[in-house]
């Protein structure tokens, strides 16, 4: 693929959607440190869930507007919030877009946990109704817009699914085929890469992908679509400059992911909570890389009549029993082999190509005993907030996984 020269565009006003959330707000202050005119738009639904279900983040993250005032006392540029929910208020959303004229729309704004997603038929329709209704929301106010702006969205590794690459390497988003045909001849296609969502959240994301296919085919939308692996980590450098700053920190079994709930856990104390045998392998990537990814993407956006622009946006594979051993080996925690409360491969291999980033300029900050000793030392600090009861991951996939769970 050819990009354009790398930092081109430097100083445009971006619309960061869910920028109160885990990626959004280091992101945002990303942004705007970068030079960028930066908008928040989020309708605090996190802050909401975090309500229902009875648990913080174990960091303490201020409000929206206590964030705002510090990053301006901090010597940031001022950056503005709106609470406006895109995918309820349509009419807000397509005003917005008038008013403010954005080059670009970073889009964050999902129901993002997989745990979540599987609670209830109640949950799994919030997050379809949420992520499905908002990503089209958002396409169709730029279509009736009229305007040209560029949409950069984070998607997830989890779209191509983790049963059956069997040593194969994961392209960016497309995939090369060849169809054989009755009469003996073949042709080659290039089609988006098969979907095999794991869970309701995660086939969200594979909806949004058809959604974003269709858009840039018949208006022309200009797309990135950002296939980001789990993201670990808590704060930059920049919302590391003032306590009103940080980022939130989420532990708890249905936000927590994987390798910040292990180093959490062994901050606390408690058996690293590994599920099935830990074989499943999975993608990664630290927040510092990821909000620098978002920057990149910006900076060289895709060109208009290009397809929809696909990058995977992590930087190693890691077994989750290999996380849990390496966090014991640092930390001298004890590793729990628990019943897998979710409908997934015992084990997998995960070798994915993202040339597309690195091509960029991305320099993968990768997981060294450094940084991972540092979420040690945020997690030990914030422990007394820690709810323990809050810790097991309880949502199961299958009433199978609900009984595995039930009986220990
Ligand atoms: P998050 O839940 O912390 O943040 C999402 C933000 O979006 C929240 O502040 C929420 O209030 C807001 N939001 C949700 N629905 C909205 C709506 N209808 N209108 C306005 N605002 C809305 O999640 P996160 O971890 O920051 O993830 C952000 C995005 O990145 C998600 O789309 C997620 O799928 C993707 N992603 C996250 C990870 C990860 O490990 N956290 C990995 C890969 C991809
Ligand atoms: N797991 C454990 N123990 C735990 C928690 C999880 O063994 O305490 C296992 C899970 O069973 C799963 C793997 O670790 O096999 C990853 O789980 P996760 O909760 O860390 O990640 P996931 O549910 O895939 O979702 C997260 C984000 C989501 C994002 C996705 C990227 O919440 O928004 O899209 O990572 S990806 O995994 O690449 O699809």
């Amino acid at each position: 693929m050819e990009h354009r020269s790398v930092q081109q565009e430097t100083d445009v006003k971006v619309l960061v959607l869910g920028g109160d959330g885990f990626c959004g707000w280091p992101c945002a202050v990303n942004l705007a440190e970068a030079g960028h005119d930066v908008v928040i738009v989020d309708n605090l639904s996190r802050r909401k869930i975090d309500i229902e279900l009875g648990v913080e983040s174990l960091t303490p993250i201020s409000t929206i507007g206590d964030r705002l005032r510090a990053w301006e006392e901090c010597g940031g540029r001022a950056m503005r919030f709106v609470d406006l929910d895109i995918a309820a208020e349509y009419d807000l959303l397509l005003d917005l877009l008038r008013t403010e004229q954005p080059g670009a729309i970073v889009h964050f704004a999902e129901q993002r946990a997989a745990p979540y997603s599987m609670k209830s038929s109640r949950h799994k329709r919030y997050t379809v109704d949420n992520n499905v209704n908002g990503t089209h929301n958002l396409l169709c106010a730029i279509v009736e817009s009229g305007l040209d702006i560029h949409i950069v969205h984070l998607g997830t590794m989890g779209v191509y699914g983790y049963g059956s690459h069997r040593g194969a390497t994961i392209p960016e988003g497309y995939l090369t085929v060849e169809v054989p045909q009755p009469d003996g001849t073949r042709f080659r296609e290039k089609i988006l890469h098969p979907t095999d969502p794991g869970s309701v959240y995660h086939m969200t994301k594979t909806l949004d992908q058809l959604l974003f296919y269709y858009y840039n085919k018949n208006d022309g939308i200009r797309i990135t679509d950002l296939h980001q692996g789990i993201v670990w980590g808590t704060n930059t450098a920049l919302t590391d400059r003032d306590p009103r700053l940080c980022n939130r920190f989420d532990y708890d079994g249905d936000y927590g992911t994987v390798l910040n709930r292990f180093l959490m856990q062994a901050a606390i104390g408690y058996p690293l909570t590994v599920h099935g045998t830990g074989g499943q392998t999975r993608a990664f990537i630290h927040i510092r890389d990821s909000v620098r990814c978002v920057e990149l993407a910006i900076a060289n956006p895709p060109g208009g009549g290009d397809k929809v622009r696909i990058f995977n946006q992590m930087t190693e594979s890691h077994r989750v029993h290999d996380l849990a051993d390496k966090v014991a080996a640092i930390t001298g925690a004890t590793v729990a082999l628990l019943p897998n409360p979710r409908k997934e491969a015992i084990e997998n291999d995960l070798i994915v190509d993202n040339r597309c980033l690195l091509d960029l300029g991305l320099q993968p900050t990768t997981l060294s005993e450094g940084l991972l000793t540092e979420v040690v030392d945020v997690a030990r600090r914030w422990a007394d907030r820690c709810d323990r009861r809050r810790i097991p991951c309880i949502s199961a996939w299958t009433a199978t996984q609900a009984r595995a769970l039930a009986a220990g």
